[in-house]
């Protein structure tokens, strides 16, 4: 029995609650034959991430911010916490007998989990952890997750040809922000749910039910430094937007997380930009764990995303760690924006 199953009402102050392992079992109802290996899958991301947590909550206090080969005083060899939150993901979810194959950020090729059994039925593709070079200065970080199908057809024994599909064909996807507070965003198809770590019993608890992405924000997330080297399309649009051309004012925020800014324009509306730029032409954020379960998520919600030409979850994947440019956020701007990047 998992943590969050033994969650009590006495134990969170006696109020209703909904645990992200309950909600998952009634989404699953959903799917007819369900048979609880999805959402013994999903149990181990939030293992995973609640480990993943608990050590960010630390960082300040351990020998866990040098950089890996480091060797601490005890003469341990120090984890950065990328490798870290790496180890937990690929520990937690390498026992699930569903999952065929993973791959990550921190690995240059996909891993072979159940590659074989006729029980491995899903890859899962993840970012373990978003934004690192922040960790040293308290600013938020976080995790993305895809959870993708077996493909069908020859080629299946590919590992590649598990994750090199388009987002469109994601089954699941999310992420978790390890912040303030911690949250888990996820959606199966069914909505988008947010689920906020009580710390003090350990469970994700449904916070966030239903989000749906405001028609139209009041910030917009760029880096703006890189301005001048932006394509000329995206300069304009940016003018436009802050000039009023949207019919209201403009702030500007920029974390530097993409899973912290995203998860803004998520609940306040706005629009988060990463474009091309002449240094990086294919923009720096990756097509299959950052880019496509932040599509994912934003469509389910009521928002789009693009990657300036077509929708990012339309994009035919050519590599693993594939880069892309990526325009996401609430309808108003995000139909300005597709005015200019077609103009
Ligand atoms: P990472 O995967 O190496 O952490 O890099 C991705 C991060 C995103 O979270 C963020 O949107 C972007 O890099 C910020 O990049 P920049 O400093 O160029 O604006
Ligand atoms: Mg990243």
């Amino acid at each position: 029995m998992s943590t969050e199953e033994m969650v009590t009402p006495e134990s969170v102050g006696g109020e209703p609650f909904v645990t992200v392992q309950q909600h998952i079992l009634q989404e699953q109802k959903r799917f007819p034959g369900a048979s609880g290996e999805f959402s013994w899958l999903l149990s181990g991301i939030t293992l995973a991430t609640k480990l993943i947590q608990a050590k960010v909550r630390r960082a300040g206090l351990t020998d866990i911010l040098g950089d890996q080969g480091d060797v601490n005083v005890q003469g341990e060899v120090q984890q950065k916490l990328d490798v870290y939150s790496n180890d937990m993901l690929d520990h937690c979810l390498s026992m699930r007998e569903s999952i065929g194959v993973l791959a990550s950020e921190e690995n240059e090729h996909p891993e072979i989990i159940n590659h074989t059994s006729p029980n491995a039925k899903y890859a899962v593709v993840f970012d373990p952890l978003d934004g690192s070079s922040n960790i040293d200065v308290n600013v938020s970080v976080g995790t993305t997750f895809s959870i993708l199908h077996r493909p069908f057809g020859e080629g299946t024994d590919d590992a590649a040809s598990w994750v090199l599909q388009p987002g469109s064909k994601q089954v699941a996807a999310g992420y978790v922000v390890y912040g303030s507070s911690t949250i888990l965003v996820y959606s199966a198809g069914y909505g988008v749910h947010g689920f906020t770590l009580d710390p003090a019993v350990g469970a994700f608890l449904l916070s966030h039910e239903n989000i749906r992405m405001p028609d139209q924000g009041k910030y917009y997330s760029v880096n703006e430094a890189y301005r001048d080297s932006f394509p000329p399309q995206y300069v304009k649009y940016l003018d436009h937007v802050r000039s009023g051309g949207l019919g209201r004012g403009y702030s500007s925020r920029y974390i530097g997380s993409m899973v912290a800014d995203f998860h803004r324009t998520l609940l306040k509306g706005g629009i988060f930009l990463y474009p091309p730029t002449e240094e990086q032409p294919d923009g720096k954020l990756r097509l299959l764990y950052e880019a496509n379960p932040i599509a994912f998520i934003a469509e389910h919600a009521g928002g789009k995303a693009t990657n300036g030409h077509e929708r990012v979850l339309d994009i035919v994947p050519k590599s693993i760690h594939q880069r892309t440019p990526l325009v996401v956020g609430s309808q108003v701007e995000m139909d300005s924006f597709e005015v200019f990047s077609n103009g």
